[in-house]
């Protein structure tokens, strides 16, 4: 799926602004808001979450239901004639969509992209848009979200819990509404639909794959210009292949990119493109053959009071931060970052491990924070979680959107799932080969691999191509107690060196409030925090099999609220305001120390 841009035929309307807003108190439907001006409606950022726009706890946790609206009206001159498609970036979780009171489009999942043609709805005078969205998660829905009591109390009461309400099956705030760009563009009635390339590199040689998908009919011409605009390949047809004798490759942290421009009659589209391979050869993550070191974080998309909403200066600055930090690299945890971090990324050289939405699929743990679990079995036919036929489509549609991208190294198909339980292997084997078979680059797959799952139970021994693991040893297990935690560590690590495949920590950390100090090893201290990860760090550097260390996480987030989390998540190496926690110094020298290739070779 391309990414709306303005080229020589196509414009971009960016519908961004403030919006009317309402939340559904139940007749919503039934009173048909999508047919009028929303009464009453108050003002609503679009992009944001609104979650945290409003004085009011039941603002904020609203269930089900809220109306977005807005009035459009184009340049009738510059739309005659032409294409014209409604795009959303993400809405989360479920959106209806009504152009002047007709339902135009629905769309399931809360993160990725989806176009709705609005050619021929488009009236001359202002059009009504409405968008109507659901934030309800539960056993069908990724994110999953559970029922019956996981509330904060350490007694949950359970039946006096007097409305419905979400149960987040995850660690992170269920923020919703618009969260990323609403934009318009048109194009040519012909025009370029999609567009694949696949790079082959043969030491200073570059074969560029490309397959160019459209609509209607006239010839196609696509060329590959350096960063200094020169022409540097050409090709004719809807497939066809690029050369490139002497190709800069894009590199962490020393990115290149191509611009590959398509012409089809008379539309036009560019593709920023970086050259790389990646693949996996024994122990070690080859990244254009080169033995990669992954030095980065789990992140989060969370700001004040953004909450999930596109936030581009804030996206800036966590790049500026982890050049600083010696970084390389992140991981999407725990669904698909926004297409302008994608593209930032690219052009920053920074490395991504892209995750799904299907974190939740584990019914054995209430969540990371929680801590009444429900007794059902997860992959349970009839009462576990029914996400197998959405969890597909997810893969499909992040694919899709994301196939193009140098910065995309490795695909996760879930975080911290039930992946040593009986029914595991059946619900995931299928989803790998769904990736594989769907990426054209065919890059390494994964899965998040949780604390509880037994090396040798856990699929992912036998499914990922990259072992990604999840670890807590010196806060959840053995917390306080480091030198427990760093023995039961090493004895793990020795069962996976056995796989013979990379390993890598995707997840480590430990809660500390910024402030706290002590003499002494105290949890929650940023001394403890420093010295939990040098303890990891030294049974990291003594396996030559381990090939990435990202933390968890790079700054504080929001969560639901329970006893264990106080105003949020508090593992960040920066606070939740990007300042640096002691530990982020620490990592600082650190990493500046540990080269991007070739770690302890
Ligand atoms: C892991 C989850 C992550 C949590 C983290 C934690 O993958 O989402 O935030 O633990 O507990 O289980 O901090």
């Amino acid at each position: 799926m391309l990414y709306p841009i303005m080229t020589k035929s196509r414009l971009l309307i960016d519908l961004s602004g403030i919006w009317k807003f309402k939340l559904d108190t139940g007749n919503a439907f039934e009173e048909k808001w999508q047919e009028r001006p929303l009464e009453g409606g108050i003002l609503m950022p679009v992009p944001a979450s609104y979650n945290d726009l409003q004085e009011s706890i039941d603002f904020k946790e609203h269930f089900g239901w809220v109306f977005y609206q807005r009035n459009v009206a184009l340049p009738k001159q510059q739309i005659e004639g032409q294409r014209i498609v409604l795009r959303f970036g993400a809405v989360t979780h479920y959106a209806k969509v009504y152009w002047n009171g007709k339902l135009v489009g629905e769309h399931k999942g809360g993160f990725l992209p989806f176009e709705i043609e609005i050619t021929e709805m488009f009236l001359e005078q202002e059009n009504l848009l409405t968008v109507a969205v659901d934030n309800r998660i539960d056993y069908t829905t990724l994110p999953v979200g559970g029922k019956g009591d996981m509330l904060g109390g350490m007694f949950p009461m359970g039946e006096e819990e007097k409305e419905e309400r979400n149960h987040p099956n995850f660690d992170f705030f269920n923020y919703c509404g618009i969260t990323r760009p609403v934009k318009i563009y048109t194009t040519p009635k012909e025009y370029i639909a999609d567009i694949t390339v696949v790079p082959n590199v043969q030491g200073r040689k570059a074969e560029l794959s490309y397959e160019i998908e459209t609509f209607g009919k006239a010839s196609i011409k696509v060329e590959a210009y350096d960063r200094e605009g020169k022409a540097v390949a050409d090709s004719e047809g809807e497939k066809g292949v690029l050369v490139i004798p002497d190709a800069e490759l894009w590199e962490p942290l020393k990115p290149y990119l191509y611009q590959i421009k398509v012409t089809f009659g008379e539309d036009e589209y560019t593709l920023p493109y970086g050259i790389r391979t990646v693949r996996v050869e024994g122990t070690k993550f080859l990244i254009n053959e080169k033995p990669f070191y992954f030095k980065g974080y789990g992140k989060h998309e969370d700001t004040f009071p953004a909450g999930r909403g596109l936030n581009l200066p804030m996206n800036v600055k966590d790049i500026s931060l982890m050049k600083w930090q010696g970084a390389n690299s992140f991981r999407t945890s725990h669904y698909p970052y926004s297409e302008e971090m994608m593209r930032l990324c690219d052009e920053e050289g920074i490395v991504v491990i892209d995750e799904t939405t299907a974190v939740g699929v584990n019914l054995t743990f209430g969540g990371g924070a929680n801590f009444a679990g429900e007794k059902i079995k997860t992959f349970d036919k009839e009462q576990g979680v029914q996400t197998r036929e959405h969890h597909a489509d997810v893969i499909k549609d992040l694919i899709e959107r994301d196939k193009n991208y140098a910065c995309v190294v490795m695909w996760s198909i879930a975080n911290e799932p039930d992946s040593a339980a009986e029914g595991a292997y059946e619900y995931f084997a299928p989803l790998y080969e769904l990736a594989r078979k769907l990426d054209p680059q065919k890059r390494p797959c994964t899965l998040v691999s949780v604390q509880m799952a037994k090396p040798e139970e856990d699929v992912s021994a036998k499914l990922s191509d990259v072992i990604c693991l999840n670890r807590y040893y010196g806060w959840y297990v053995y917390g306080g107690d480091l030198e427990a935690a760093e023995a039961a560590l090493r004895k793990e690590m020795e069962i996976w060196q056995k796989c013979n495949k990379p390993v890598m920590f995707t997840e480590y950390g430990a809660d500390t409030i910024s402030g706290f100090h002590d003499t002494i090893p105290m949890m929650y201290t940023e001394e403890y925090q420093t010295g939990y990860y040098i303890m990891n760090h030294k049974v990291f550097d003594d396996l030559d099999f381990f090939v990435g260390e990202q933390v968890w996480n790079f700054a504080d987030f929001a969560t639901s609220q329970s006893l264990l989390r106080v105003q949020g998540n508090k593992k960040g190496i920066f606070t939740r305001e990007r300042k640096p926690k002691m530990a982020a110094h620490y990592f600082r020298e650190r990493w500046n120390g540990i080269p991007n290739f070739g770690y302890k070779m």
